[in-house]
């Protein structure tokens, strides 16, 4: 008699009426075999309860309803990373990541690589039905070259969509992979080895050795528009022509290549930086600041500096940089919240105060700047428009006075000595000159300098305004 598999759920609940023990999968799908066997394995291991499955996006959209185990959907092609971030938080449990052609082979493919590069602690199930099933037939990377799909009505031609994706060769030549094999459910004699290799691939799991592959050639009778029968045999036939299938490695029995011990931080030390319990600054008014300039002026540790001045006088924080793709030259900003209370978006899109360190990021920010606020930009900057009325503006020569004091490259530290002398900042200045001497911890010989800058910053306030 044909059973339900023990690791599924009694009843899968998006069924109702009759069909409460039946899969939403087409007839003759290969998705249900695999489902029963990965189900058979978890119960006959024992572990149904330390197990997290990953599903797709894809025809496998709805693993959930079915492995009465731990269940996460991923984004489409995201199951890899996910997986990645669950193995790595929960080690000593088994993690199964299940993706199809084109969740894996396309969208997903540099995740998935990466995380068989990295030989992460999670076993892939690769489902390889040469199609995009779920959407309505589309032409996956696995597609055969001359396969009609929807979107290859002549048939895929190679010259312009390129060879089928031959995944578990490509993984084949990382070294960290414990175990990889191409399987297909296409026959009895095949399931039997499917089952054989889905198995080992859990064990593996089971005894924490490390990463594992599954391709698993299935038939897709809707989308080839065929028979059950049929595309039972076109997966035979004409798949396993591109796909050979067999065991390309199996290192379970050897030591590991590498022991693969992530450092794993108590959730209490990564958030105790962020928890309100440490602020006590119901009195303190909230204050968004807008740090912009080139890349390499400094501007991100400007921002970083008070980020970590309010964070030691007990405020809550944001610091949220925006890099420009360029390492040097390029454009960068960061916004920077303090405040007396939980901080809704660490996004500042209307900054009370405005540091601006070069032409086109002035032009940029200083209409957002709100009514009332201030901007202080380096006075080198040529000013060729109009900046805002209801704001106070002040051009500070921040470049030369860092210059004056040797180390032109410090004016974000003049820029951080006019915020101080304007009181902009609203924290002790104690705080804020010890943020700034920890920024240095690394370059201590640089903390003097850096603190006569600060002081040259003040007096020339002091003297000209
Ligand atoms: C970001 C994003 N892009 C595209 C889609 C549309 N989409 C849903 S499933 C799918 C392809 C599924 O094919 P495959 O991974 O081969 O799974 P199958 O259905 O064949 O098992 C696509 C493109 C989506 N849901 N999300
Ligand atoms: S469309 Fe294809 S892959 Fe999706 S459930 Fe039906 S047969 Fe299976
Ligand atoms: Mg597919």
């Amino acid at each position: 008699m044909i059973k339900k598999a023990e690791g599924f759920y009694e009843y899968f609940l998006r069924k109702d009426g009759s069909k409460t023990k039946a899969t939403h999968y087409c007839a003759g799908c290969g998705h249900g075999i695999i489902h029963k066997l990965i189900a058979e394995a978890l119960a006959d291991f024992g572990l149904q309860d330390d197990t997290v499955f990953v599903s797709p996006v894809g025809c496998g959209a709805f693993c959930y309803y079915y492995f009465d185990c731990g269940n996460v959907a991923a984004a489409h092609g995201r199951a890899s990373a996910v997986a990645t971030g669950l193995s790595r938080a929960l080690p000593g449990k088994v993690v199964i990541a299940y993706q199809g052609d084109g969740d894996l082979g396309a969208i997903g493919f540099n995740n998935a690589f990466q995380a068989a590069n990295r030989g992460e602690k999670f076993v892939c199930f690769f489902i390889n039905n040469a199609i995009y099933g779920m959407t309505g037939g589309q032409m996956a990377p696995t597609t055969l070259p001359g396969q009609k799909t929807a979107t290859s009505p002549m048939g895929r031609d190679v010259a312009t969509d390129g060879y089928p994706l031959h995944v578990c060769e490509v993984f084949n030549q990382l070294p960290a992979p414990v175990f990889i094999e191409r399987v297909s459910v296409a026959d009895t004699k095949r399931i039997l080895k499917a089952r054989k290799a889905i198995r080992k691939a859990i064990e593996i799991q089971k005894e924490g050795k490390g990463y594992a592959f599954v391709e698993i050639l299935s038939p897709c009778p809707t989308n080839m528009k065929i028979s059950a029968v049929d595309a039972a045999q076109f997966t035979i036939d004409a798949l396993e022509k591109v796909f050979p299938l067999g065991n390309f490695r199996d290192r379970s029995a050897e030591p590991a290549l590498q022991p693969h011990v992530i450092p794993i931080k108590p959730l209490h030390e990564l958030i105790v930086a962020t928890s309100s319990d440490n602020v006590d600054g119901g009195e303190f008014a909230e204050k968004e600041f807008k740090f912009c300039g080139f890349g390499g002026q400094g501007i991100l540790s400007l921002g970083l500096v008070l980020a970590h001045a309010g964070n030691d006088a007990g405020k809550n924080v944001s610091w949220f940089p925006s890099y420009g793709p360029e390492q040097r030259g390029g454009t960068a900003s960061c916004s920077v919240v303090l405040s007396g209370k939980d901080i809704g978006s660490p996004t500042v899109d209307r900054p009370d105060v405005l540091v601006a360190m070069n032409q086109p990021s002035l032009e940029k920010f200083a209409p957002t700047v709100k009514d009332g606020g201030v901007i202080i930009y380096d006075a080198q900057i040529p000013v060729e428009f109009d900046l805002p009325e209801k704001v106070t503006v002040y051009a500070f020569p921040a470049a030369e006075i860092a210059t004056s004091q040797g180390v032109p490259k410090a004016a974000n530290t003049a820029l951080l000595g006019a915020l101080l002398s304007l009181d902009l900042i609203g924290l002790p200045e104690e705080v804020v000159l010890t943020a700034l001497k920890d920024s240095f911890a690394e370059k201590p010989k640089l903390i003097p300098k850096n603190i006569a800058i600060v002081d040259a910053a003040k007096a020339w306030m002091r003297d000209n305004l």
